[in-house]
Order: structure tokens, then C-alpha cells, then sequence
């Protein structure tokens, strides 16, 4: 028997004494999805530097097959988030065709209002109704890029803001904000949803048009059900309680999806789960409470979260590291789904504080590496997704294939 599996063995039996349904997690753990973005395949960095990676992708089509290397490794990352226009090409049914020869499909799309000099002073919220024009004509643009690619997901963020008291009204910007995203609504393709994501800062200093999870909520519960808030994890002040806030909007069904990355101090970007993985178990934690909420509402919600990865790398091997995000992903869920439920709510009801933190701590302390590993061998994986990318001359042949290319590719400035 291969050592994961005696691991496995007695951590199944020790689970299955608890009451947890072992096959039940499995299977979710089939079921989870991790999309990719393309903009982590291609050169980044800082402001201050962007380091040539060898073998970084340096088109869209180089990014995808990245992309399908890690799908083929884990399994549950089948979607490649796009940039545009990072990723902009003439022909894209022959970029879809690509994608599905390669077992991946186009996930969500990202507007880039931000990188344009006349976005200078904003996008959709610029006091100029001609720079507002071009910003939402980009936007509808990229909502036609859904309709030919089959994408469901329209994901927002804009760097709109001020960085001096005074320089512009912020009701009035919130006013033109609104406008935009009414017109982008319309539009919207049925079926598919706007996520709203916003930041507290940068890089506007001052105010951010959308700074907070509330200011988000409100404009999508205004807009209607395809609009709904996204949670980048990096997006908030530090001690902010980002569960509370996943709890909060799946109650109100608002909850779209995420960009998950680690932070120490501001929008760092650093692969998810390293930096705070008690975190990103605290959120996986409440989805799944939430997916098993008696309201219809709020479980159709978390059943329905996008979860993606925002992540520029800029020391990591590119490969490596977005291997790692999906790695550390299905860790933070399969400690979730691990959790002693019925536990967790006797010791709520008789008021046993610490008590009910030692079941969420217990399962947070749960190995679950041979569980994961039984998964993937189930799923006709390695089960070790390190030691397979270790062993592949994926890696090796792209750098020789494709070298360093300085001046190309990514989409941030200076790659
Ligand atoms: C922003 C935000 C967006 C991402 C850009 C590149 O900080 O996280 O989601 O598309 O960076
Ligand atoms: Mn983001
Ligand atoms: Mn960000």
C-alpha cells in the first residue's frame, strides 16, 4: 500500500468516527474550481522592477497553455481569467478553439480602465463625459468579448479616486459611477453576472470610488441579481475581519466570487494562503456553512462563488507558484469541509466559547495532505502535484522554447 494511503486509512476511519462523511468530501473536493488568471503567467513585478522569468508566457496562447499545465496537474482549475486589452486578439473563436484543445475554457473578463494616459483622472467616474464614453465603450467591448467567448463573468474594478481633498465632488463621481454601470448592466449577456470588486486604496490615495465591500453591495443590489460583490482578499486594511464580511454578503446573496492572494500590508499579491492560510480557512468555512444553509438564497449563493486567483508574481517561479495558489486553495476547503459541524453548534448552544473555537481550530490542525492525496489518485492524478510538476519537462521546454523576453508579454508596465 503506498503511504498515503495508510494515512489516508486512519485519517478516514478517525473522520468518519466524527460523523463527517468522508465520501461527501471527496466528492466536493472533485468538485472544487480554481480559475487561473492569465496575468499570472506572463511577466511582473513592482513598480520598481520586473524580473525576466524564463519560460514566462508572452501571448495569450502561451498563457492558456500555462494554464492548462496546472489543470492537468490539479485537476480543478479549468478557466483561465482574461485581461483585456492584455489579452486582446483578433480572432477569438480561434482563441476559444485553442483553449479547448488545450482541456481549458476562457473564464472571466477583465476591463482595463486604468493604463490608458486619458484615464489620467478616471474612467467611469471622470468628470469629462468623453473619457466616461470611452471607458464604458471599452467596457461593452469587453461584454461582447463574453457573448463570442461564452464567458459568464464580467469582472469590474477601476482605480477610479482623488488623491487631494476637494479635487473632484465625490457625490458627483458616485452619481457618473452609477450611470456607467447601468449601461454596462443592460448589456450584460442573460445568465451571466457583473462582479463588483473594490479596494481602499491605490492607486488613488485620497478616496477610492469603490473602497469597501458595502459600497460595492450597494451599487449591485441596485443594479439587480446579476450584479453581486467581488472579494479581493488583498483589498482591505489590515485587521480587517474578511470572513465576516464573506459571511455578510452571502447572507444578502451578494457574494460573487473572489480574488484570492495573501497580504501582509497592502495589495501584495503574494500567493494565497501563505502569508494568512488560517484565514483563507476561515472563509472556505463560512461557504460551506453557507452551502448548507435551509435558505434557498443563501446556499444557491455559495454555490454559485466564482473563485479566482490575482496574483502577479514577481520572485516565484510563474509555473510554480500558481501551482502552489491551487494547492494551498484545496488545503484551506478540505480543512472546511472537515469541520465538525454538529460539534461546532453544541458547543454554540451551550455557550462554550473556547470550546467552539477548538473545533474550528481542530479541524484548521486536521492534516489533510493523504485526503487530497486520495482525491487526486481518484481523479487519475499524481498525488503529489509538486513532485509531477517536478518530474515534468513542461517547465524546462518552455524556458528553452520560449527564453526571457524582457519587453513582452505580461501586460504590467515594464514587462
Ligand atoms: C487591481 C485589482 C484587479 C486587477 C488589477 C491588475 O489591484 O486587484 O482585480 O485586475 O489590480
Ligand atoms: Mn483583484
Ligand atoms: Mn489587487
Amino acid at each position: 500500500m503506498a503511504e498515503h494511503e495508510v494515512l489516508y486509512n486512519q485519517l478516514a476511519e478517525k473522520l468518519s468516527a466524527q460523523g463527517v462523511d468522508v465520501e461527501t468530501v471527496k466528492a466536493a473536493l472533485k468538485q472544487q474550481r480554481i480559475e487561473t488568471p492569465s496575468w499570472g503567467y506572463g511577466n511582473s513585478g513592482t513598480r520598481f522592477k520586473v524580473f525576466a522569468w524564463p519560460g514566462a508566457a508572452r501571448d495569450v496562447y502561451e498563457k492558456l497553455a500555462d494554464a492548462a499545465f496546472i489543470h492537468r496537474l490539479t485537476g480543478v482549475a479549468p478557466s483561465v481569467a482574461l485581461h483585456i486589452p492584455w489579452d486582446k486578439v483578433d480572432d477569438w473563436p480561434a482563441l476559444q478553439q485553442y483553449a479547448a484543445g488545450q482541456g481549458v475554457q476562457i473564464g472571466a473578463i477583465n476591463p482595463n480602465t486604468f493604463q490608458d494616459d486619458v484615464f489620467k483622472f478616471g474612467s467611469i467616474c471622470h468628470p469629462d463625459p468623453a473619457v466616461r464614453r470611452r471607458a464604458v465603450d471599452h467596457v461593452l467591448e469587453c461584454v461582447e468579448i463574453m457573448e463570442t467567448t461564452g464567458s459568464r463573468l464580467l469582472s469590474l474594478w477601476f482605480a477610479d479616486g482623488t488623491n487631494y481633498a476637494g479635487q473632484d465632488s465625490i457625490r458627483g463621481r458616485k452619481h457618473r459611477l452609477e450611470e456607467a454601470l447601468a449601461e454596462v448592466y443592460a448589456a450584460l449577456p442573460a445568465g451571466s453576472r457583473m462582479l463588483i470588486e473594490y479596494k481602499f486604496f491605490e492607486p488613488a490615495f485620497y478616496h477610492t470610488d469603490l473602497a469597501d465591500w458595502g459600497m460595492a453591495a450597494t451599487v449591485a443590489r441596485r443594479l439587480g441579481s446579476q450584479a453581486q460583490v467581488l472579494v479581493d482578499t488583498g483589498h482591505h486594511a489590515p485587521g480587517t475581519n474578511v470572513e465576516h464580511i464573506v459571511a455578510f454578503l452571502l447572507d444578502e446573496g451578494l457574494l460573487g466570487g473572489f480574488h484570492f492572494n495573501s497580504r501582509k500590508y497592502a495589495d501584495d499579491d503574494l500567493i494565497v494562503g501563505t502569508v494568512n492560510p488560517f484565514e483563507l480557512f476561515l472563509i472556505y468555512n463560512e461557504i460551506v456553512e453557507a452551502e448548507r444553509d435551509p435558505g434557498g438564497r443563501v446556499s444557491a449563493c455559495a454555490r454559485n462563488v466564482a473563485y479566482m486567483i490575482d496574483q502577479s508574481h514577481n520572485l516565484e517561479p510563474k509555473l510554480e507558484a500558481m501551482l502552489q495558489s491551487v494547492l494551498n486553495c484545496q488545503v484551506a476547503y478540505a480543512k472546511a469541509l472537515v469541520v465538525d459541524r454538529q460539534a461546532l453548534a453544541a458547543r454554540r448552544a451551550a455557550q462554550d466559547v473556547l470550546g467552539a473555537y477548538r473545533v474550528l481550530a481542530g479541524a484548521y490542525e486536521t492534516d489533510v495532505r493523504p485526503l487530497l492525496a486520495q482525491v487526486r489518485v481518484e481523479m487519475g492524478l499524481h498525488p503529489d502535484p509538486i513532485a509531477a510538476y517536478q518530474a515534468s519537462d513542461y517547465p524546462a521546454r518552455v524556458a528553452r522554447e520560449r527564453g526571457s523576453a524582457a519587453g513582452s508579454g505580461g501586460g504590467y508596465p515594464g514587462a
